[in-house]
């Protein structure tokens, strides 16, 4: 009778997750037992006991995961317990702090150490993890178990890692009502309402699924801010998610509106200077110290999109910037202050705008600021060239804001693979300091001397069961932690390794599942926005195309002022002939777009308006290059779709229908975007298709008719 009973529940709880199956919520963390053998039973001899030396809340949680990941992929129970190193195993631990650690590792190997760095080396019969800190070690931790997540030999192991950047951040924008502003997996994971006395387990896994990747903050707030976030009993509730986040590494930032002195403070003014707003911001200040007292500190959205900035009481950037950097400076604070401004008079090019308001201001801010500039001078397109503010102001620490979730790319539905955008752009050339000054090479400080230096990515987080909607966004979270930790790292590397640990160790499948991977940047390029078209898509939500929209409260929230198509030609002329905004990059680079007959064409529209008929160094005229690159965009997801099915049968398949069901949607919203957008421009270049290509399937009326008025992501309009 007992064991009926027990094998109805297990029957029980097995269908119970047969239901959720594979949901994806483990992301890559999945640690199950190593199924090959051979390499299981190696593993187990080199890995026989753990010793973990020191103790803190963050060592507490590296010797957890340690014992309870290399448990499960091993296949047996361990502890960190070890008392001495009779047996082959691990040992653990801070240097300086172990008497057993100084006998492993020499003066060379601990000098090679820096914060939050790691060292993984075999020294007799033991696996020697060791960093000068706590982080260092949970994130050695989370290393060495990816080494044989990843099937990786751990013989003669000689690993040496320190985080090129250091504050690697997410920010959500995410509303106190839950909504998530650009947010495509759900609601927001944080529960204002239940904080701070209901913990939701998600926090927790949230937390640990950052710190495997070395993310080491989270700013929780949206930065179109809302001051409520900073009354008594919502800072209670920020605290409550840093208790959580603290013991995995994580500090905890709020984005602060300007003027949150006079909407919360009750003061008339949030004027910079003025005595009483100063006061008041270090009051506020004192009290999230209080209760936070690793808070990380401040980003700020000023004087953009209609927020509140120093611009209102006649001060600039650095004034509001270094009023928040003085009042958090006492408490090691700092402020991320962001360079996406663009003024509400319209007064030129918008891309030209943030340069103009920030270079005049390098070297006028305060030690704990960081300005936070967008990976291009517009906003997140599909592709941009690097943002000019990059190659401009080498007296003052510049921080990378790329966008993890896909406002411009898809949103919810599309497989992009984004890993290989921040690859183009950390790697491209600003030449401020002559030939070689990458831009990884200005935000990691090497080029200026800069000790403070960071990256935040604009999470695609929510409360979808897999955590990012698309089950493919994991790896775009992912890429983004790992080259936060090391932007010289490159794509292919990173989504080797998260396949690996989140799909499948079949070598033909992995091969393919990167290709798709690798190339979907390039494929959603030519389907949106080829040859250097931008800000095309459809009003307010930006979901689909909308090439026509003329008609919004600003110019240049249009498509028509960004494409600039008539019966002449095509594209935004910023050469001296036009905006000029090519003068904002140093010669070198400026040389590189300059030349219409030159110029990349993946920059080509960007830089110039070229007319129809110009032929292009691919061989064709630009009409027929715009529609024959529309054409192979969309074609080649229908080959993305094709490419999953082959690896139908090495993945589970709850996660493998739900990316079909996705791929399809992707196809489809690729030949609408290809067709509308060929209509579209068609009415301006009055030429016919290139020979053999599809006609559109609708007239360009049908497309311009279509509304989404409940599309995800929407600002709200408060
Ligand atoms: O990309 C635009 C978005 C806005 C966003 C803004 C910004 C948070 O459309 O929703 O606001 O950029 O980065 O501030």
């Amino acid at each position: 009778m007992k064991q009926k009973i027990s094998l109805l529940l297990i029957a029980t709880l097995f269908l119970g997750l047969g239901a959720l199956g594979e949901n994806g919520y483990r992301l890559w963390l999945r640690f199950d037992q190593i199924e090959d053998e051979l390499l299981r039973t190696r593993y187990q001899q080199q890995i026989q006991q753990i010793r973990f030396e020191g103790n803190s809340p963050i060592l507490s949680t590296a010797a957890r995961e340690l014992t309870h990941g290399l448990s499960a992929l091993l296949g047996k129970e361990l502890n960190a317990g070890a008392e001495d190193l009779q047996q082959p195993g691990v040992v653990v631990g801070i240097t300086g702090n172990s008497t057993i650690l100084d006998q492993l590792l020499s003066l060379e190997d601990k000098q090679s150490l820096m914060a939050e760095g790691f060292l993984i080396l075999t020294r007799q019969n033991q696996i020697v993890l060791a960093a000068n800190d706590d982080r260092g070690v949970l994130y050695g931790v989370f290393h060495l178990l990816r080494l044989i997540q990843l099937h990786e030999s751990l013989d003669d192991l000689h690993i040496i890692q320190n985080p090129k950047l250091q504050r690697r951040i997410l920010n959500h924008w995410d509303n106190l009502d839950r909504t998530v502003e650009r947010g495509y997996a759900g609601f927001s994971i944080w529960n204002w309402h239940e904080l701070p006395d209901f913990i939701d387990d998600r926090y927790l896994d949230y937390a640990r699924a950052n710190a495997s990747i070395g993310i080491n903050g989270a700013v929780v707030t949206n930065v179109n801010a809302n001051a409520l976030i900073f009354r008594s009993d919502y800072i209670a509730k920020a605290a409550a998610l840093a208790d959580v986040f603290r013991p995995y590494g994580i500090r905890l930032y709020l984005t602060a509106r300007f003027s949150a002195p006079i909407e919360l403070g009750g003061l008339s003014t949030a004027d910079p200077l003025d005595t009483d707003v100063k006061r008041w911001w270090s009051e506020k200040v004192e009290e999230i110290y209080t209760l936070i007292p690793d808070f990380g500190g401040f980003l700020v959205k000023a004087n953009s999109e209609g927020q509140p900035g120093p611009q209102e009481y006649g001060r600039n950037h650095a004034d509001g910037a270094n009023l928040l950097a003085d009042a958090l400076a006492p408490h090691d604070g700092i402020v991320m202050w962001r360079a996406f401004v663009y003024s509400s008079e319209e007064p030129e090019d918008r891309a030209k705008q943030a340069y103009n308001e920030f270079v005049p201001l390098d070297g006028k801010f305060r030690d704990n600021v960081l300005i936070q500039v967008k990976n291009g001078p517009i906003d997140f397109q599909p592709r941009e060239p690097i943002h000019p503010l990059f190659g401009a102001m080498p007296n003052t620490p510049l921080m990378m804001e790329f966008q993890i979730t896909k406002e411009y790319l898809g949103q919810g539905t599309h497989l992009v693979g984004l890993s290989p955008f921040f690859e183009e752009v950390l790697r491209t050339d600003t030449y401020v300091e002559g030939e070689g000054s990458l831009v990884a090479n200005v935000i990691d400080g090497s080029l200026h001397g800069h000790t403070l230096t960071g990256i935040a990515g604009v999470a695609n987080i929510g409360t979808a069961f897999n955590w990012t909607g698309h089950l493919f966004g994991q790896a775009d979270w992912y890429a983004f932690g790992r080259l936060a930790w090391d932007p010289y790292l490159s794509s292919a590397k990173i989504y080797q390794e998260w396949i690996k640990m989140t799909l499948t160790h079949d070598q033909d499948a992995q091969a393919i599942i990167g290709d798709m991977l690798l190339s979907s940047h390039e494929t959603c390029v030519r389907y949106m926005t080829p040859i250097g078209l931008h800000h095309i898509m459809g009003p307010g939500h930006h979901y689909g195309p909308g090439p026509w929209v003329s008609k919004m409260p600003r110019a240049d929230w249009t498509s028509v002022y960004y494409h600039k198509a008539d019966s002449s030609g095509l594209g935004f002329d910023r050469t001296e002939s036009g905006s000029n905004a090519l003068e904002q990059y140093r010669p070198n680079l400026a040389k590189v777009y300059r030349d219409l007959d030159h110029c990349p064409l993946e920059f080509l529209l960007w830089f110039h308006h070229v007319s129809w008929d110009h032929p292009l160094s691919s061989g064709n005229t630009l009409w027929n290059e715009l529609c024959l690159q529309y054409d192979q965009g969309a074609r080649e997801v229908s080959q993305l779709r094709q490419r999953w099915d082959q690896v139908e049968s090495y993945i589970d398949k709850e996660r493998f229908r739900q990316v079909a069901m996705h791929l399809q949607i992707q196809e489809k919203e690729a030949r609408w975007w290809r067709d509308a957008c060929i209509s579209y421009f068609q009415s301006f270049s009055n030429r016919p298709l290139p020979r053999g290509l599809r006609q559109p399937e609708h007239d360009l009326s049908h497309y311009e008719s279509l509304i989404f008025p409940y599309a995800p992501g929407i600002r709200p309009r408060w």
